[in-house]
């Protein structure tokens, strides 16, 4: 009861102050919820290339790559032989004062592996002289192949930095791993700041809105599709 209580004059609170300034309740809620984001990451679907990237294959390989985009006719494609040392790296400002800063990347595998991590990819932040900031997630081989999921990550424990977003694929002696990457994302928002702002947000599940997302979280997108997976293609030195 006594919830109940708060959520209603959570509710009624705003519309005190929306009806004195001549809001209505739908239009208040609008622009309490509304915020100002910005994209932080350069080319995050490779469809410009290696524009905003760069790349480091210890077998000499183009990382980005048109065989198995998520969207578009370009993405990354990291792994795929054995003995594999490959990085993808972008240096990213994260803004101070941001209200939130989220990593999303849509990611997928195919691997010969029969079971067990040998092979893996790690999503991380490096400081701009290159050491370790954070390790962000990190996907391997034991993932269920042939499927495209998104991986979030809340990075704003990190605003004001400047970072370097790397992303390292590392395949084992045998059984090779494809790690696939496509719409790497970095997105900046700001609150708009209003007086009655710390209400809303405060009961925004209640008023009807979307959770905020955890921490980390991996969506699945698609099933399984047997027999429609393509082949393996020959890697291409750059
Ligand atoms: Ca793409
Ligand atoms: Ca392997």
């Amino acid at each position: 009861m006594q919830l109940t209580s708060i959520r209603l004059a959570a509710l009624l609170i705003p519309l005190v102050i929306a009806t004195a300034g001549g809001l209505s309740t739908n239009s208040t809620r609008r622009t309490a919820l509304a915020t100002n984001c910005s994209e932080l990451v350069v080319n995050g679907g490779f469809e410009s290339g290696s524009q905003g990237w760069s790349q480091v294959s210890a077998g000499g390989y183009n990382l980005i790559s048109n065989f198995n985009p998520f969207t578009g006719s370009w993405g990354a494609y990291l792994g795929g032989v054995d003995d594999a040392d490959d990085r993808l790296s972008q240096t990213v400002a994260l803004p101070a004062g941001a209200a939130s800063l989220t990593l999303r990347a849509w990611w997928s595998i195919a691997t010969t592996e029969t079971g067990g991590a040998f092979d893996w990819m790690t999503f991380s932040l490096l400081r701009p002289d290159s050491t370790l900031l954070a390790e962000l997630l990190t996907i391997d081989s034991d993932a269920e192949p042939n499927l495209w999921d998104e991986a979030v990550v809340d990075l704003t424990p990190f605003t004001g930095q400047d970072v370097i977003l790397q992303v390292l694929a590392r395949t084992d002696g045998s059984n090779p791993t494809d790690f696939y990457l496509d719409d790497v994302s970095i997105t900046a928002c700001t609150s708009e700041r209003r007086g009655y702002l710390p209400l809303v947000v405060a009961t925004h599940s209640d008023l009807g809105g979307l959770p905020r997302p955890p921490r980390s979280e991996v969506s699945h997108y698609g099933a399984n599709q047997p027999g429609l997976w393509p082949q393996r293609p020959a890697r291409r030195s750059t």
